[in-house]
Parts: C-alpha cells; structure tokens; sequence
C-alpha cells in the first residue's frame, strides 16, 4: 500500500484546525503527527525550515508548509460539496488574506495585551472588530455562510481564528453587535465536522507511525 502522506499538526493551533477541515471535508486520509511546538520532532524539522505547523509531507520531496496551500491540495484531491468554487472568490481571498494579516496581528494583541501595554486590551479588539469581524458580519448576513449554498473554503479557513478571538473574553463577544458572526460561529462550533478535528491525540513519537487520520 502506498504511504499516506502525513500531516504534522497542533490540535488547537488555528492554521493546523484550517488544515484539518479541509482534510476532513476532502475525505483524504493522512498520517497524522500531532506535534509538541515545544519539542520539534527531526523529521519535522528536516522537511520545513520555518518548523511551523501544519506541515503536509507528501513524499517524493514534496512539502506543502502553509495551512492555505494544505487546505487547497485536500480540496483538489475530492471536493464533494464545491468548497472551492461556491462563493465570491474576490470577497472570500480578501476576508482570507486579512484574517492571516491584519486580523491575526491585532488578535495577537488582543489575547496577549499585558505584552503590548502601550494600548489597552479594548483598543486592540476594536481593531480587530473593524478589520474583519464587521466586513465577514456584512458577508454573513444575508445567508450565513460565505459559500452560496453552504459553507465554502473561506468558511473554514477563517472560523478557527474568529473562535479564538471570541474565546478571549466570551461576555465581549457576546455584547458585540456581530449577530451573523456569532451564529456562523455557534454552527461551526457544533458541527460534526468541528468535532472529529478536535478530536485528541497523542503527542506523536518518533520510530513510530501516527495514526490514519481520520480513523
Ligand atoms: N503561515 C503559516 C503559519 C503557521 C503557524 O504560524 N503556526 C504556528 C502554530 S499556531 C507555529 O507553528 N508556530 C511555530 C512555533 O510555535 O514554534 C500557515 O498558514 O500554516
């Protein structure tokens, strides 16, 4: 049987989740490495010089590092629900690109602001509000969701970093006039697919496979 190729993940880093998602929905197996970013395994190490994850290895030399480039390959492979073509591709790659650019930074800021004292905490947030929590509301409004008749690519390459924004202070999130984003985020945080992505794993060790994922 030919190697799976394998996945180096972190369960709750946002990238890794975006990678995941579009996995699962693709339907592709992988071997699946779930990684201490504390304690780097070589074999990681050896095939991405940025060591971040998620790392898709697909043999032959072949090394995709970037969560975007992962979820795209995944999709490609088997793409039943048109993730990748439902939706306003102009919109959706703005929301996607300022979500890993600006939204991240003040994110960041946000989560961390005892390590950036020169604003408060609030300022930060109301920066990321505006970036991306206000255009996605706009987006989400009239369907609830990015894609036309269901979720899209977009959908869940942003959803793992809105849930850590709305995790930073959940009252805030919840007095927050973003109706739209909140229930977007409600459905996706009960979704089946939500589920199996987060489910747990042992810490991968080295000599051994990681499990075929999903099982
Ligand atoms: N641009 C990368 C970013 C990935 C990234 O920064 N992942 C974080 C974890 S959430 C990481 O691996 N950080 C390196 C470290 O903690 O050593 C992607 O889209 O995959």
């Amino acid at each position: 049987m030919p190697a799976l190729p394998i996945l180096y993940s972190f369960r709750r880093c946002p990238y890794a989740i975006r990678a995941r998602l579009a996995v699962l929905q693709a339907g592709v197996a992988v071997e699946l490495r779930e990684v201490d970013l504390r304690c780097k395994p070589t074999e990681l190490l050896a095939c991405s010089r940025a060591a971040t994850v998620p790392v898709l290895d697909l043999g032959g030399g072949q090394v995709l590092t970037q969560s975007l480039d992962i979820a795209r390959w995944a999709l490609t492979q088997h793409d039943p629900d048109g993730w990748l073509i439902r939706g306003d591709a102009a919109r959706d790659s703005l929301l996607v690109s300022t979500t890993d650019g600006e939204f991240k930074h003040w994110l960041d800021r946000t989560k961390y602001a005892e390590r950036f004292p020169e604003q408060r905490a609030e300022v930060y947030r109301a920066a990321a509000e505006r970036c991306l929590i206000e255009p996605l509301d706009a987006a989400l409004r009239a369907t609830g969701h990015l894609g036309d008749n269901g979720y899209n690519w977009a959908d869940a390459a942003i959803f793992p970093f809105v849930r850590q924004f709305a995790a930073i202070d959940a009252d805030a999130w919840t007095a927050a006039p973003w109706m739209a984003t909140r229930r977007w985020l409600d459905r996706w945080l009960g979704s089946p697919l939500f589920a199996t992505c987060m489910v747990k794993l042992p810490v991968w060790q080295a000599g051994a496979p990681g499990p075929r994922w999903p099982g």
